[in-house]
C-alpha cells in the first residue's frame, strides 16, 4: 500500500481530480506519456495511417544538407524533448554542434538519450537538462558564448493551445537569445479523412493509447474506472483546427478516484489531447506572434509537413 502510495504524483492527481470535475472534462495531453503510454506512441510512429513521424523523419533526411547551410557552424543544439533516436542524429550529423543540450522532464529518457548521442558522437559536449521546458530552465554555463539552434521537432507544439504555443516560443526565444535560431516541425492542415485516419488508427493502438490514461488513473489513483464503459474517439475541430482525443462514455458511468465520486452520463467526454494543424500562413503568424522571425521553410511533396527555420 505504502509503495503505491509513494508513486502519486500530486501534480497528476490534482491534474485528473480538478480536470474531471471541470463543466467540460478535461485531462492534460502530457500525462498519457507514462511508460506504457510512450511505448503506445513510439507504436505510433510507426503505423501506415500515422504520417507524420515517417515524413518529417525523410524531409530531415533529405533536406538536411540545405538546411545546416542555413545555421551557424560551431553552435550549441538545444532540444526541447528527450530527443529522438531517429531525428536527433540526423540533425547534429549535418550541422556538427559543439555542444548537444537536451531538455526533457523525464530524467530516465533524458539520461538513456543522452548516452546513446555521447556514444555515437565522440567529441560533441553533450550537457542534459532535466527541467520541464514550458517552465524557467537554465542552459548549462558551458554553451555561453555560442550560438544557438533550438530544435522542437514532431509537431510537439500541436499539442499547446495557440495562447500556450506562443508563450512557449517566447520563452524558448528568452532562453535561447535574441539572433539564436530554432528549427520547428509543425504539422499541416489537411482532408479530414486522413486526419482521423492518423489519430484512430484500424489496428487501434491510438485507442490504447488514450485508455491506457484511464489505466494509469485506476492504477496510480487508487480508481475504479470501468474501462469497458469509455471509447476512444479522435474528432476534427474545424474551427480551432485540431484533432482532439476524447475518451466517451458509452454508457451511464459512476466511478471513484480516492475519496471523490464522478458520474458521466452516455456520450459525455472526457478531452485527453490536442493536436493543432496549420497551414502555411498560421504556421508563420504563429512563429511571429512567438516572437521568432521565419527565415525558411521545407515541405514534402504532398505537404503534409512542415520544418520552418525561424530566427529570434
Ligand atoms: C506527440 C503530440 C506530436 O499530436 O500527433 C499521436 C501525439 N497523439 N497520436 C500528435 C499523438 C495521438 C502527437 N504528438
Amino acid at each position: 500500500m505504502l509503495e503505491t502510495l509513494e508513486h502519486v504524483d500530486p501534480a497528476f492527481r490534482a491534474d485528473v481530480l480538478n480536470g474531471l470535475a471541470e463543466p467540460i472534462p478535461a485531462i492534460p495531453a502530457r500525462w498519457l506519456y507514462d511508460r506504457r503510454g510512450s511505448e503506445l506512441f513510439d507504436e505510433i510512429t510507426r503505423l501506415p495511417a500515422y504520417y507524420p513521424t515517417r515524413t518529417e523523419t525523410g524531409m530531415l533526411e533529405e533536406r538536411m544538407p540545405e538546411i545546416a547551410r542555413l545555421i551557424a557552424p560551431a553552435c550549441a543544439v538545444v532540444e526541447f524533448g528527450a530527443g529522438s533516436a531517429t531525428k536527433t542524429p540526423i540533425l547534429l550529423r549535418a550541422v556538427q554542434p559543439k555542444a548537444y543540450v537536451p531538455v526533457d522532464i523525464s530524467g530516465d529518457y533524458l539520461r538513456e538519450s543522452a548516452e546513446v548521442v555521447d556514444r555515437d558522437f565522440p567529441g560533441l559536449a553533450v550537457h542534459p537538462v532535466e527541467a520541464d521546458f514550458t517552465r524557467d530552465m537554465q542552459l548549462p554555463k558551458e554553451i555561453d558564448g555560442m550560438s544557438r539552434l533550438g530544435f522542437f521537432p514532431g509537431s510537439t507544439i500541436g499539442n499547446f493551445v495557440p495562447q500556450s504555443a506562443t508563450d512557449l516560443l517566447r520563452h524558448f526565444r528568452t532562453t535561447l537569445g535574441t539572433g539564436a535560431k530554432l528549427l520547428i516541425g509543425m504539422d499541416r492542415v489537411k482532408g479530414v479523412e486522413r486526419l482521423i485516419a492518423a489519430y484512430d488508427d484500424p489496428e487501434g493502438v491510438t485507442a490504447e493509447f488514450n485508455l491506457n490514461l484511464l489505466r494509469r488513473i485506476n492504477r496510480e489513483l487508487n480508481a475504479d474506472i470501468p474501462i469497458e464503459a469509455f471509447r476512444h474517439q479522435a474528432r476534427w475541430n474545424d474551427m480551432l483546427g485540431r484533432i482532439e482525443m476524447h475518451l466517451v462514455a458509452i454508457r451511464d458511468v459512476e466511478f471513484a478516484i480516492e475519496e471523490a465520486r464522478f458520474v458521466f452520463r452516455a456520450g459525455q467526454s472526457i478531452h485527453t489531447e490536442n493536436s493543432h494543424k496549420y497551414g502555411p500562413r498560421g504556421a508563420r503568424l504563429l512563429l511571429l506572434a512567438g516572437g521568432w522571425t521565419p527565415l525558411a521553410e521545407w515541405t514534402d511533396d504532398d505537404e503534409d509537413f512542415a520544418l520552418i527555420l525561424a530566427e529570434a
